[in-house]
C-alpha cells in the first residue's frame, strides 16, 4: 500500500484579529544578558534550555526557573544546536570530530548517547526516552535514515525503523515521541511516505493512516503559544483552547520570536536574548454568559485557572458581588478548592434559585488564589434559571387552600416528572 501521508500538527490558524487583552499577572524576567546570540529556547517544567554562540561556536546552557541559576552544559570548539528538555535531562546534536552526534546531559554530566558511524540528529525528548534520525555511513556508503530510540533508564538503543525497514532501504526520519507513542514518517524512492506509530508501552509498530500529533513545545494541554506581528514587531500570545480567548503576554519593541511554553511559563528569544515571562490565567469555561438553566437539573460550572492553586466560586443578585447578598462556595475565609468545577448540592442549588427569585438573574464569578496568596477575581457572567412554576401558574389556577404556588418547595413538587 502506497499513499501520501502527512503527518498533522496542530497549528493554530488565525483568522481573528489578535485583540487578546493582557495578562494581567504576567511577570518578564530577563535569563541572558551578553554579546553574543542566544536562540531557540525550549522549556519544561523549571528547564528552560538554548543554544548560544559563545567564542565562534553554539553551546548548550540551561536555566532553572526554581533557583534562578544558569548553567552552560558544553564548552567545546564545535557546534551544539538544538536541544530539548523534559523537565529533567536535555538532549542536543553536537558536531564533534565533523560527526554528528546525540548528547544527553542528565543532571550532571554530558555523555554521548549515539554511538555509530551514522550522523545522528534532530534529537526529541519526552518522559526520559530520547528519539532522533541517525544517518548511518561507511567508506562508500550513506543512509538510508533510520529512528533510534534510547532510553535512559535502561540505556537500550533499539534502531526502531528496523521491524518496518529491516535491510534498511527506506529513508526513516522525522520522529516525534511524546508519553505514548513515538511516530515517523517512512519515504521510499518514488517518495511515497507512510506513517509508523511505535507504542512505548508494548513495542508494537503499527502502519497509522493519519495521526494528529497535538504535542509541541508552544502547547502545553489547554493552552498554546504564539509569535504574531502587530504592525511593528513580533508580541506573544497565550491561547486557551477551552475558552478560545488570546491572551498577550508582550507589549514591547523588540521581535519576540520563538516562544515555547510549559504550565504557566513561557520562555522565548527577542534581540539575541533569551526571556520567560510567568502568567496567570482565570477564565471561565460554562455555562455560557446569559444562560437559561433548567430548573430540574443541577447544573455544572467550570472554569481554567493556570498559576493558581485555590478557588471560590461566587453567586450573586448584582454585578458587583456585595459581600452580603453573595452566596460563596465554598464558605469559610480561607477556605479554597482546588476543584475547577462545582455542582451544587441540593441545598446549594436552592439558596442559589433564592437569589434569582430576589432578583430575576444570577450572577456569578470565580475568585483564585496563586501560591503567594495573590487573589484574583474572573470576568463575571449571568444566568437565568427557567421557572416552570410560572407557566404552571398560568395554565392551572391554584385551589384557595394552596397558598404555597410559586414557592421553590411547590416548583420542586410539580417538576418531579419533568
Ligand atoms: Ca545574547
Ligand atoms: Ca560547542
Ligand atoms: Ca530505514
Ligand atoms: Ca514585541
Amino acid at each position: 500500500m502506497k499513499a501520501k501521508w502527512f503527518i498533522l500538527l496542530v497549528i493554530m490558524t488565525i483568522v481573528l484579529g489578535l485583540s487578546g487583552s493582557l495578562l494581567a499577572g504576567s511577570v518578564t524576567t530577563q535569563v541572558t544578558n551578553n554579546s553574543y546570540e542566544d536562540s531557540f529556547p525550549r522549556i519544561k517544567a523549571d528547564h528552560i534550555v538554548w543554544q548560544g554562540r559563545n567564542d565562534g561556536d553554539w553551546e548548550i546552557f540551561l536555566y532553572n526557573i526554581a533557583t534562578g541559576v544558569t548553567t552552560q552544559i558544553t564548552d567545546n570548539d564545535y557546534d551544539d544546536l538544538s536541544p530539548q528538555t523534559d523537565g529533567s535531562y536535555i538532549v542536543w546534536q553536537g558536531f564533534k570530530d565533523h560527526e554528528w552526534d546525540i548528547f544527553l546531559w542528565n543532571g550532571s554530566e554530558v555523555q554521548a548517547i549515539s554511538d555509530r558511524s551514522a550522523q545522528d540528529a534532530s534529537p526529541q525528548i519526552a518522559n526520559g526516552r530520547i528519539v532522533w534520525t541517525s544517518e548511518p555511513f561507511g567508506e562508500e556508503f550513506v543512509g538510508p535514515s533510520e529512528v533510534v530510540l534510547y532510553d535512559v533508564e535502561t540505556q537500550t538503543r533499539p534502531v526502531l525503523s528496523a521491524d518496518v525497514d529491516p535491510g534498511n532501504t527506506l529513508d526513516d526520519g522525522g520522529p516525534r515521541i511524546n508519553d505514548e507513542v513515538v511516530i515517523w514518517i517512512q519515504t521510499d524512492d518514488q517518495d511515497n511516505t507512510t506513517l509508523y506509530m511505535y507504542d512505548l508501552s508494548n513495542g508494537s509498530i503499527t502502519e497509522s493512516p493519519e495521526y494528529v500529533w497535538r504535542d509541541s513545545s508552544q502547547r502545553d494541554g489547554i493552552v498554546s503559544v504564539l509569535s504574531r506581528h502587530d504592525g511593528h514587531d513580533r508580541e506573544l500570545f497565550v491561547y486557551s483552547s477551552n475558552s478560545r480567548r488570546y491572551y498577550q503576554v508582550t507589549n514591547n519593541s523588540l521581535d519576540d520570536r520563538y516562544p515555547s511554553i510549559s504550565a504557566n511559563h513561557v520562555a522565548w528569544m527577542a534581540a539575541g536574548e533569551i526571556f520567560v515571562a510567568e502568567y496567570e490565567y482565570l477564565g471561565l469555561m460554562s455555562p455560557m454568559d446569559n444562560a437559561r438553566l433548567p430548573n430540574g437539573t443541577t447544573p455544572t460550572f467550570a472554569w481554567e485557572g493556570i498559576g493558581y492553586d485555590g478557588f471560590k466560586i461566587e453567586f450573586s443578585g448584582s454585578p458587583s458581588f456585595p459581600t452580603l447578598e453573595a452566596s460563596v462556595f465554598p464558605s469559610g475565609e480561607g477556605t479554597w478548592t482546588s476543584q475547577t468545577s462545582f455542582t451544587p448540592t441540593e441545598e446549594q442549588w436552592k439558596a442559589i434559585r433564592e437569589i434569582q427569585e430576589g432578583n430575576g438573574t444570577v450572577y456569578w464569578r470565580v475568585e483564585a488564589k496563586d501560591a503567594e496568596g495573590g487573589v484574583s477575581f474572573s470576568e463575571v457572567r449571568n444566568f437565568t434559571i427557567d421557572e416552570p412554576g410560572a407557566i404552571i401558574r398560568a395554565a392551572v389556577e391554584p385551589d384557595a387552600k394552596d397558598t404555597t404556588v410559586g414557592t421553590s418547595c411547590f416548583i420542586e413538587t410539580v417538576l418531579s416528572w419533568n
